[in-house]
């Protein structure tokens, strides 16, 4: 990463967490840009804000944690008012979103669906005008029988590719498996959403569609938000 690069990723992560209000429950997102969110959260609650956070992954709950963030759980707390996350790619004309890079989708997916807003921070280099390319789709699978989920997926056009670490499968938090789907040129993303959802042993796919209330931008001196007219609300979700 670029000094400038991290620079934007802190810009956009300071302009989020500056929407965070007292008494909040703040869901906190996976990866580097949302670690930035996590450090700049953690300055504002040694200045005094309360709030409790929930977390997509057991990094990033070790690494709030080791920022005395307070963590609760949705036993406690079932709805969230803001989540701060960031993305692998964004569609600027629907702030449509693959997420999932760092295999924190699942988690990533609910804790965005349960939070009343949802506000994803990025650099630049994460915009496209259409999602895909060459960014691949993540989608988490169950491990018996994922070579039967993969060629379900080959059948929607994808090209899917067992996620690998260290010579072993990756494996998630939730203990299951993830493949990185190449998409085809021309795609929908409404109809392969609904195709996906239908896949026995798909567990949940990095599309976040209609999730996103704003994405921050962040650049090495300011940041810009893109804001979304067609966020559906979580009640319209259930
Ligand atoms: C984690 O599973 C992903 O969805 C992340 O949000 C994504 O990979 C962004 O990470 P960076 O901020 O490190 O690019």
């Amino acid at each position: 990463m670029t000094a400038d690069q991290d620079l934007a990723k802190r810009m956009a992560a300071a302009h989020a967490v500056a929407e965070v209000r007292d008494g909040m429950v703040v869901g906190i997102g996976s990866g580097s840009t949302a670690e930035c969110a996590i450090e700049a959260l953690a300055e504002r609650v040694a200045k005094g804000l309360r709030v409790v956070a929930i977390p997509t992954s057991e990094q990033t709950a070790s690494f709030a944690r080791r920022y005395g963030l307070e963590l609760t759980s949705f036993a406690e707390h079932p709805r969230i008012d803001l989540t701060i996350d960031g993305a692998d790619q964004v569609e600027t004309g629907t702030l449509n979103l693959i997420k999932g890079r760092g295999g924190a989708l699942f988690r990533e997916k609910l804790v965005a669906s349960a939070s009343a807003a949802m506000i994803v921070v990025v650099d630049e280099t994460k915009l496209a005008e259409r999602l895909g390319g060459n960014v691949p789709l993540p989608i988490e699978v169950t491990r018996f029988g994922w070579q039967v989920v993969a060629s379900r997926l080959s059948a929607l056009g994808l090209v899917p590719q067992l996620r690998a670490k260290a010579g072993a499968p990756f494996t998630t938090d939730g203990g299951n498996y993830i493949v990185d789907c190449v998409l085809p040129e021309r795609w929908d993303p409404a109809a392969l959403d609904l195709n996906l959802a239908r896949i026995v042993g798909v567990i949940e796919t990095g599309l976040f569609l209609g999730l996103a209330s704003k994405v921050v931008v962040g650049r090495a001196d300011g940041a810009e938000t893109l804001t979304s007219s067609v966020r559906r609300l979580p009640a319209e979700r259930d």
